[in-house]
């Protein structure tokens, strides 16, 4: 996968770049990255890519022409045309789900705004608009760089080992089950007896079950759309009925 990011801070990349399980796979070439930075497009002189405002007000705004000159050279740089993101607070949220459709691409093009934002009319070359959330940073730089990171680490091979992200939260559309490592006490508190146990198929059942109680108690939107097995579809109906049985406690 051919990703590219259109930026004026090429150096933040190194985040991703040089660091961690990302860094060890852009070595290891199972990825490719560069980034272009709009400067290389201005025609004035003196590089500026910024403007005031038409109409007035605060700040400076990313002109057009350098950063569409900037797409297109990125666009000459893919083997087949890429899509082309722009990050922005006004964008469809990002998700597992977004991020496993973009791992199935051969390139992509982060646009990576800076101040008030890019002249309008750049939009007309961005094929998605993509949000973290509803919150605004300096940049676009650093949602760029956790969409890849989300976005690569479903890839075969980018994980060392092929379980560890199919076992995340959100991979089977629940949260994850609780992890421990030695000592199997710490401050008088207790690993769970099943994990020593040696019983793999127990195991198996008791993290699903954490799992399902987790999602249940943290985050009961995620239950709405979850294709479960017959197993976890019965351990759901048990934590369930717990949970009512405990509120028609409380009101007796
Ligand atoms: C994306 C970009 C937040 C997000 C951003 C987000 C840079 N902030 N929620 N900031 O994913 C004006 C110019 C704001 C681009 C944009």
């Amino acid at each position: 996968m051919h990703i590219q990011a259109i930026s004026l801070f090429p150096e933040m990349f190194c985040a991703i770049t040089e660091q961690g399980v990302i860094g060890r796979a852009l070595k290891n070439k199972l990825w490719q990255f560069n980034c272009i930075n709009p400067r290389q497009f201005t025609d004035n002189p003196l590089g500026y890519i910024d403007d005031r405002p038409f109409g007035g007000g605060p700040g400076m705004v990313m002109m057009a022409e350098p950063l569409i000159k900037a797409i297109e050279h990125a666009q000459t740089q893919q083997s087949k045309p890429a899509k082309v993101l722009y990050l922005s607070p006004q964008g469809k949220v990002f998700s597992h789900t977004q991020a496993k459709r973009l791992s199935k691409e051969s390139g992509l093009i982060f646009l990576c705004g800076r101040y008030e934002g890019i002249d309008e009319r750049v939009l007309t070359y961005v094929d998605e608009e993509i949000s973290l959330g509803d919150f605004v940073v300096s940049g676009g730089e650093l949602p760029a760089m956790t969409m890849i990171d989300a976005i690569l680490r479903l890839k075969p091979g980018v994980l060392g080992d092929e379980l560890s992200a199919q076992q995340d939260s959100f991979a089977q559309g629940l949260l994850d089950y609780p992890h421990y490592t030695r000592p199997a006490s710490f401050q008088n508190m207790d690993v769970p007896e099943v994990l020593l146990s040696g019983n793999h198929a127990l195991i198996k059942r008791w993290r699903l079950e954490q799992s399902l109680r987790r999602t249940v108690t943290k985050r009961p939107d995620l239950l709405s759309d979850l294709d479960l097995t017959k197993e976890a579809s019965g351990l759901l109906k048990k934590i369930q009925e717990e949970q009512d049985s405990h509120k028609t406690e409380h009101k007796k």
